[in-house]
């Protein structure tokens, strides 16, 4: 109750703040992406989990306004590293079924691609697969603006939701995110249940049946990594590589890196 009165105030008393966690594409070796991930930090309280933080925001219907400063300040990082690096660099911003079903949405992300000025390509959206499932006629239209901006979709902890594949063929969706919980099952890889390495493989084959984009998500060791890279999965995120960190950290490690 403290921290819900608390959070209407945190976006105008300047206490949320996003961090940037990179994804490697394995062929290259090279960070192609960077998912944003928003924080929340109570001068009383200190940092307050998103899973906590973001259902009351969109209990409030304040996950609107919030979802809209996370893509404007998303967008305007971007085009800093565009224009930095010369060489795109990919936003992940996660969206809230609540933001991503209202009208505003589409007019919200064109706005925030006009303000900093940063190309449609360099932007992706990631969903889970709840939000993609709910009120199908809506939700395709909105995917098909956003297709026609020339933003990308990602699907979110693929995986854990309705398993309708249908949706993967049907709907314009650019990339899957294999959700953590399939990884974490492979953390022994010598002894790796059989079941669990099948279970990844499958997931990347079918995101390669589709033309799909493949991120191995919460990779946290060497065994995962060589596991999911021998599947032919493209794109990989985790401790393994990095946690999120703050624009400046992001910038330093792109520079090592190109
Ligand atoms: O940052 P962390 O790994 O603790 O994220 C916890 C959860 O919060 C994840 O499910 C993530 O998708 C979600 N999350 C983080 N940032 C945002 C955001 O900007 N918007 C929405 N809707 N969810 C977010
Ligand atoms: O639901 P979503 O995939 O958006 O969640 C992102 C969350 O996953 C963030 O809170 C991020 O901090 C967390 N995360 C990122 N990499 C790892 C990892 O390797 N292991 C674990 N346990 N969490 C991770
Ligand atoms: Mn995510
Ligand atoms: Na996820």
């Amino acid at each position: 109750k403290v921290l819900e009165r608390e959070f209407q105030f945190a976006l105008q008393r300047g206490q949320l703040s996003v961090v940037y966690q990179p994804i490697f594409h394995l062929p290259s070796g090279e960070v192609h992406k960077a998912e944003v991930l928003l924080r929340w930090t109570h001068p009383e309280f200190g940092a307050v989990s998103p899973g906590t933080f973001i259902a009351m925001a969109e209990s409030s219907g304040q996950i609107i306004q919030v979802g809209g400063w996370v893509l404007d300040t998303a967008c305007a990082q971007a085009r800093r590293w565009r224009d930095l690096l010369g060489q795109p660099l990919v936003v992940t911003v996660n969206v809230s079924p609540v933001q991503f079903l209202q009208p505003s949405f589409v007019p919200q992300v064109k706005n925030a691609l006009l303000r900093s000025g940063l190309p449609a390509s360099a932007l992706e959206l990631e969903l889970t697969e709840g939000a993609v499932m709910q009120q199908p006629s809506t939700v395709r239209a909105a995917l098909h603006d956003l297709r026609q901006l020339g933003v990308s979709i990602a699907i979110d902890d693929f995986g854990t939701g309705y398993s309708s594949l249908s949706y993967l063929r049907d709907l314009p969706i650019n990339s899957i995110k294999i959700d953590r919980s399939f990884i974490r099952d492979l953390a022994t890889p010598r002894r790796a249940p059989q079941y669990a390495v099948a279970l990844v493989e499958a997931i990347v084959g079918i995101a390669r049946t589709l033309d799909l984009q493949v991120v191995a998500e919460g990779i946290e060791s060497s065994g995962q990594l060589e596991l999911v890279r021998s599947f032919g999965c493209d794109f990989a995120q985790g401790y393994h590589f990095a946690r999120p960190m703050e624009a400046q950290a992001l910038t330093e490690l792109l520079h090592h890196d190109v």
